[in-house]
């Protein structure tokens, strides 16, 4: 068998040592933007590629120990890069990273594959992970992958939850319903009294949600994540 689905059968098994899972698949056609594949030709399908809840959390912390810089500046991307460029290699794919430039559109393309819509923070609201989920690379093929059509109804759990306790949280109102004021967030995490709150627990405003609790990062990872968003650089 080496038909779409044997492909996605295959990389699922090769994504599964790395507590990473093919999350969400989406067919591009020439209506919207298609990345340029590692050949110069045209990307007709990406597999998205990410964690659910604290699944990476286990091989990247045993990566990163053996690692002289411990992964260096950005570690979390160094180790998807360390990955994801070598298993797009063995599928004949291309391999490309959120934190990239030029930005590709993963969540509209999540939100294509599954129906996902945004939360007032900005990350993508999964029915079942909640805000604990992420995309650590997307691989480009030059082929379609018979994605399903998203006709399901993917149910927005922002909109059944008449309390919002994501938007009373943040210390400096950060998160509203405009958006998320990425400024004051990170003046905030730059204070010194920060270290026992959202630099310590996570951002109280994800930790507000009540959608997929169980999927909630480990502290170490929260804490992680934390210092990556970081205080404002001067
Ligand atoms: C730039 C960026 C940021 C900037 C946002 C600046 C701004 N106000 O626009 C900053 C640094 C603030 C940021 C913060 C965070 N981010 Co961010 N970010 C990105 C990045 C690299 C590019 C977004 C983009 O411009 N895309 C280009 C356009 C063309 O793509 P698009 O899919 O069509 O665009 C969508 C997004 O831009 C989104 N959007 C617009 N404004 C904002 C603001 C925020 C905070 C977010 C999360 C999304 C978002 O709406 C667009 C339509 O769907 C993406 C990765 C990516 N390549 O998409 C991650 C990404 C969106 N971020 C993500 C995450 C997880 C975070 C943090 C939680 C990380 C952390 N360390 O805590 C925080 C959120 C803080 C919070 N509110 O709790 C995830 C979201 C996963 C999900 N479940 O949806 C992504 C997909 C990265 C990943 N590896 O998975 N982020």
């Amino acid at each position: 068998m080496s038909g779409p689905s044997a492909i996605l059968a295959r990389l699922s098994d090769a994504l599964a040592a790395h507590g990473l899972f093919i999350r969400g698949v989406v067919d591009l056609d020439a209506s919207g933007p298609r990345p340029t594949l590692g050949d110069g030709s045209t990307a007709r399908a990406v597999a998205l590629v990410g964690p659910i809840g604290g699944s990476l959390w286990p091989a990247f912390s045993r990566w990163r120990a053996t690692q002289s810089d411990q992964g260096g500046p950005h570690p979390l991307d160094a180790w998807s890069k360390s990955i994801l460029t070598a298993t797009a290699q063995i599928f004949g794919a291309t391999a490309y990273f959120p934190s990239d430039p030029p930005y590709q559109p993963f969540q509209s393309w999540a939100k294509q594959a599954e129906g996902l819509q945004a939360s007032p923070l900005g990350i993508l609201m999964h029915p079942q992970f909640g805000l604990w989920h992420s995309y650590r690379g997307a691989l480009g093929f030059s082929h379609p992958l018979d994605a399903p059509v998203n006709t399901r109804d993917t149910v927005h759990s922002c909109d059944h939850c008449s309390d919002k306790p994501c938007l009373g949280q943040c210390p400096v109102n950060a998160i509203s319903v405009e958006g998320f004021d990425v400024r004051s967030c990170r003046a905030h995490l730059a204070t010194e009294a920060v270290q026992a709150g959202c630099m310590q627990k996570g951002c109280l405003a994800r930790n507000a949600c009540p959608v997929g609790q169980a999927f909630r990062y480990p502290g170490p990872q929260l804490r992680f994540h934390m210092q990556a968003l970081g205080p404002a650089p001067e």
